[in-house]
């Protein structure tokens, strides 16, 4: 299913302006009578990477699907071995297949999916805010709004789209509004040159921002860029799964890995980058493609697993979007969220209301957020 939700205001990256947010959802009914749920969502369409959610559904209607037909779903890590032999790329399509089949798996054996993963370390994980309107007296507002609720007290600024200098002058004004109640960040999502990031890394550290994400797009230029300004560095867009994220950490070439259960394609995979971190002494952060509820929980669920989490995450893809499509809403308080306890993901879908924000789908009236 394609399942377009809005957003309560558009999200501005220096790749795309994202007025909704659409959610592949996938449904795998096994013949145990046991569904389970997964979910791939991206950025701007095809602005962020190779695959859309239009895309992923296509590869996975056509390829994946006669792939699994018939197969052991209990067995999920040689499933997922027989759709990596024959279907190659399409990270996010497997990490959404992967979802599903350990969602069933966790419903099956009664555990939730992070002891399917070897077991959960902690049970609440924190949660940054991304700021991203496009103007800073609202972005200081709506920081301001996230302090207030207990919700967020880690901000996301996303720059890039504008000159340095223009940038620079939001960050640090923003981090002068907040002063020591709120970290400040940036993704700069690979807008920058080599020379743009030089100068504005030495001045975001001097604004007091404490991390910037992926300031350049070449992982070359990463490794010439990182230790040399008082701010820490991570990765994002060059780590594409395990392999990278060994050339990356052959060198220690970033302070911290932005791990995503998509980019790194599917659950297991984001395991091994963060071990591969964990081993190289790279901090870790939990990342996010904006997904919607199921697949914030799926990585929810990973991140639950990791021995370290030095940085926290960014799992508020959920609250940027006007729409509930779960029986029972994710808990966020207290500047975290709660990694469910249920079996599989742990999480039951509204299924009236995805229906109805499915595109093709016929609509029936539902009372939808006002
Ligand atoms: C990214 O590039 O990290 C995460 C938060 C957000 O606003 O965009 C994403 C993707
Ligand atoms: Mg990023």
């Amino acid at each position: 299913m394609l399942v377009d939700l809005p957003t309560f205001r558009p999200h501005k990256l220096s790749v795309a302006t994202m007025n909704g947010q659409t959610l592949m959802l996938i449904k795998i009914h096994c013949s145990d009578g046991i569904v389970g749920i997964g979910e791939g969502t991206t950025i701007g369409g095809l602005a962020y990477g190779g695959e859309s959610t239009e895309s992923m559904k296509l590869a996975i209607d056509t390829y994946f699907v006669p792939a699994i037909v018939g197969q052991d779903p209990t067995r999920v890590q040689a499933l997922m071995a027989r759709i990596g032999k024959g279907i190659k790329e399409n990270r996010f399509a497997k990490s959404a297949v992967e979802t599903a089949l350990l969602d069933a798996q966790g419903k099956r054996v009664g555990v939730p999916v992070s002891e399917l993963l070897g077991g959960r370390l902690r049970d609440r994980l924190p949660v940054a805010w991304t700021l991203a309107s496009g103007d800073t007296a609202q972005d200081i507002g709506e920081a301001e709004k996230m302090l207030d609720l207990r919700r967020h007290k880690i901000f996301k600024l996303k720059i890039g789209a504008k000159s340095v200098a223009t940038d620079i002058a939001h960050v640090a004004q923003i981090k002068r509004a907040l002063g020591e109640r709120g970290a400040v960040r940036v993704d700069v999502n690979m807008a920058w040159s080599e020379t743009e990031a030089a100068y504005g890394m030495a001045a975001l550290a001097d604004a007091g921002c404490e991390l910037v994400e992926q300031p350049v797009a070449s992982a070359a230029a990463l490794a010439r860029l990182v230790r040399r300004f008082p701010v820490a560095l991570m990765a994002d867009e060059s780590l594409r799964g395990p392999e990278t994220a060994f050339e990356i950490a052959k060198g220690h070439d970033v302070d911290v890995f932005a791990v995503k259960i998509a980019q790194s394609g599917g659950l297991f995979n984001a395991q091994r980058v963060a071990t591969i971190a964990d081993a190289a002494g790279i901090d870790l952060y939990g990342g996010t493609m904006l997904e919607g509820v199921v697949g914030t929980v799926a990585s929810a669920q990973v991140f639950a697993t990791f021995s370290r989490l030095q940085w926290g995450t960014e799992l508020f893809g959920p609250l940027l979007l006007t729409e509930e499509i779960l029986v029972t809403p994710l808990d966020y308080t207290d500047f975290e969220l709660t990694v469910p306890v249920g079996p599989g993901l742990g999480i039951d879908l509204d299924d009236d209301r995805v229906t109805f924000f499915t595109r093709g789908a016929p609509r029936k009236t539902i009372s939808v957020a006002g």
